[in-house]
């Protein structure tokens, strides 16, 4: 796919790819102009335009946002997302292949009509697949000694987080202090902060898309991760895990704060 500039053939109020023979606007329509003189020829795969751009745009729409793993704003939350991209490239590469095939077999039937049944099956099912498929099992073990550098980091600074039916309790050490937060988590940006969680009751799971992975929160039991934020700002955090009717609401915010303002929050926290 590769953007290529307006001319004279098209006109359109947006962005123009080419996708094969095929252009493609992006977030308008585009209209083919007949050229001077010419009639238009009508692409056998101009059924495929509208759902292209329709999922292109639902696509594109999910890779931003409060809680979106797809922006990440930290070093585990990175190493997550590259993985996701390049197994994404991956899933893309052998879905083309087999679209691809898939098209020769409906427009040009002679080119495959000597083709064996087994040669189709050791070359789709087993030459094509294989290299993609090896390829990223490889990076993902590179990506996973990443994430596990990562979340295995010393920590500046411990929190714990109890999780109960349906909210979150956020409990810091000031100066031999135990001050607590509720639904809110302040943590200094650039540090790396071990999250120590615990549930009062059932099951739930402690996630900030944008920061890094998820964590079950259990009952009498102590689980633990890194979490670090590169820049300031608010982040979402959800439980991740189904916990009952007030579920779906039990969110909480995670600030990341320059230090001194850290501490001053903390300074203004009670037991
Ligand atoms: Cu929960």
């Amino acid at each position: 796919m590769k953007r290529v500039p307006r001319n004279g053939n098209s006109r359109t109020g947006g962005l123009l790819f080419n996708l094969g023979n095929h252009r493609v606007g992006i977030l308008s329509a585009c209209h083919a102009v007949p050229p001077a003189g010419g009639s238009t020829r009508r692409s056998p795969l101009r059924f495929l335009r509208l759902p292209t751009v329709l999922s292109v745009c639902v696509a594109v729409s999910g890779c931003s946002g409060d809680l979106s793993a797809l922006d990440p704003a930290g070093p585990s939350a990175s190493a997550i997302a590259i993985l996701w991209w390049a197994m994404l490239a991956g899933a893309a590469g052998i879905f083309g292949l087999v679209m691809a095939l898939f098209c020769i077999v409906l427009f040009a039937p002679r080119w495959v009509e000597n083709v064996q049944p087994r040669q189709w099956i050791v070359w789709g099912g087993l030459v094509m697949p294989i290299p993609v498929l090896v390829a990223l099992l490889g990076f993902a073990f590179v990506q996973g000694e990443k994430l596990f550098g990562a979340a295995t980091s010393q920590p500046d600074i411990t929190i714990t987080a109890t999780s109960r039916m349906w909210g979150w309790e956020f409990a810091y050490d000031r100066d031999g202090v135990r001050v607590r937060s509720h639904d809110v988590l302040h943590i200094p940006v650039g540090k790396a902060v071990k999250i120590d969680t615990t549930s009062a009751d059932v099951i739930h799971s402690f996630w900030v898309p944008r920061l890094g992975g998820k964590i079950d929160s259990i009952p009498g039991q102590l689980n633990s991760m890194i979490l670090q934020a590169d820049i300031e700002g608010s982040f979402g955090g959800i439980c991740a895990e189904y916990c009952g009717e007030g579920h779906s609401a039990m969110n909480f915010r995670v600030l990341a704060h320059d230090l001194p303002t850290f501490e001053n929050t903390l300074r203004n926290l009670s037991p």
